[in-house]
């Protein structure tokens, strides 16, 4: 991205005191995000959301506006939910090239927000944040929320999306991944599961993050506990066992989603005992068959997620931010692998999850 764009989108908003820099920050695969810093000292994050991503910059920032309002009108802390800083014209965004928006936050001031747990306790507190996210939500009406993402997390239309790129394989790269797809299609009739009780009715839909990886938490940076959830875009109607699941993903894992070197990860059963007992905590509401379902949850997102990265390397890395060549293929790798090793630990996740749902 060129300078000029960043520099054009900070002078449309309102903001105290003039800005002294503004640098790339944190580690998204879809939004720029600038940290930005005025001469008074003041803080913000300078946003430009991913126009091809998401089409319908209107509905998406009406959903941000009302969620962060609800939020906020149940906790006292001003940093228990995202503010946003609107533009000289007084609008929520301010459009870009490409069909690109900008948008401005607040920054929130003594906070901190990481990548990989540190301790137990930091992870336990992402899953109080998650939690207490979908809780706070509960009493929100989701049928009023737009859809940024049709389809999002409906696995089987990730598999009807990556049976296209594989049959117009256009980079001529299905060749070289014939184990991962093969992989991938070995689990197509357990991967419509969840989709298949939401369809029923089995499953309430509830109001979901649907993007609930650790970097999506800020912690208070002296106490360390939750302080909110971030990364609102993808908010729409959704599963409960979605959160869950995409958390345990990224958060479980122990080595980073693009690790080269597949020994390294595994999930941890600790790890994952331990988001269970917050999550289970902080959104007491669930009925049984959501609990019993939040395994399930893990292994579904952790496989839509690979399947997604797969995709998009067979498509020629055109979705997901690459940093260098064969990335997303790296990362389709690491949920393969998770997934496997889920299959392998998959009597002590569902006896944890039981036990936990006992309240014991
Ligand atoms: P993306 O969609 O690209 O993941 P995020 O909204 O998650 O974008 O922002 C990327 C990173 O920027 C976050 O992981 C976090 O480190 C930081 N960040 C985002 N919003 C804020 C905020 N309001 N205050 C402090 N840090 C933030
Ligand atoms: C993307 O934007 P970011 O980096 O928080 C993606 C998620 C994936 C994730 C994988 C809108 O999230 O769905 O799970 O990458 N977001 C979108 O790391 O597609
Ligand atoms: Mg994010």
């Amino acid at each position: 991205m060129d300078n000029a764009s960043y520099k054009n989108a900070i002078h449309r908003f309102v903001m105290d005191g003039e800005p002294v820099s503004c640098e790339l920050y944190g580690c998204g695969h879809i939004n720029h995000t600038f940290l930005l810093t005025t001469d008074t000292g003041r803080r913000y994050i300078l946003q430009m959301v991913n126009g091809s991503v998401f089409q319908d910059p209107d509905g998406l920032m009406e959903n941000v506006v009302a969620i962060t309002r609800h939020i906020a009108s149940k906790c006292s802390d001003p940093r228990c939910s995202l503010r946003l800083n609107p533009t000289v014209d007084g609008k929520l965004y301010t459009r870009g090239d490409k069909g690109n928006m900008w948008r401005l936050y607040d920054y929130v001031e003594n906070s901190i927000c990481l990548q990989a747990p540190e301790t137990p306790e930091d992870f336990y507190q992402s899953a109080i944040a998650f939690g207490t996210f979908q809780q706070q939500l509960a009493d929100f009406p989701a049928e009023t929320l737009h859809e940024t993402i049709p389809n999002f997390h409906n696995t089987p239309d990730r598999y009807r999306k990556f049976r296209e790129a594989l049959a117009a394989d256009k980079c001529s790269r299905a060749k070289d991944v014939q184990p991962e797809i093969d992989f991938v299609l070995a689990r197509e009739e357990e991967a419509g599961a969840l989709q298949r009780m939401r369809e029923s009715g089995e499953l309430p839909t509830r109001v979901t993050h649907n993007d609930t990886k650790l970097n999506n938490v800020m912690l208070d940076a002296d106490t360390r506990k939750a302080l909110c959830v971030i990364d609102l875009d993808t908010v729409m109607p959704g599963l409960a066992a979605y959160d869950f699941g995409d958390s345990i993903r990224f958060g479980a894992a122990t080595a980073a989603e693009d690790e080269q070197d597949l020994s390294k990860m595994e999930m941890s059963l600790e790890a994952y005992e331990t988001f269970t007992r917050g999550f289970l905590t902080a959104c007491p509401g669930l009925t049984d068959l959501e609990k019993k379902t939040l395994p399930l949850g893990a292994k579904l997102m952790t496989l839509e997620c690979g399947v997604r990265f797969l995709t998009d390397y067979l498509e020629g890395d055109v979705y997901f931010a690459i940093h260098r060549p064969g990335h997303n293929l790296d990362r389709a790798r690491t949920q393969f692998k998770l997934v496997a090793d889920m299959e392998k630990k998959w009597d002590d996740m569902a006896a944890i999850t039981e036990r936990l749902s006992r309240g014991e």
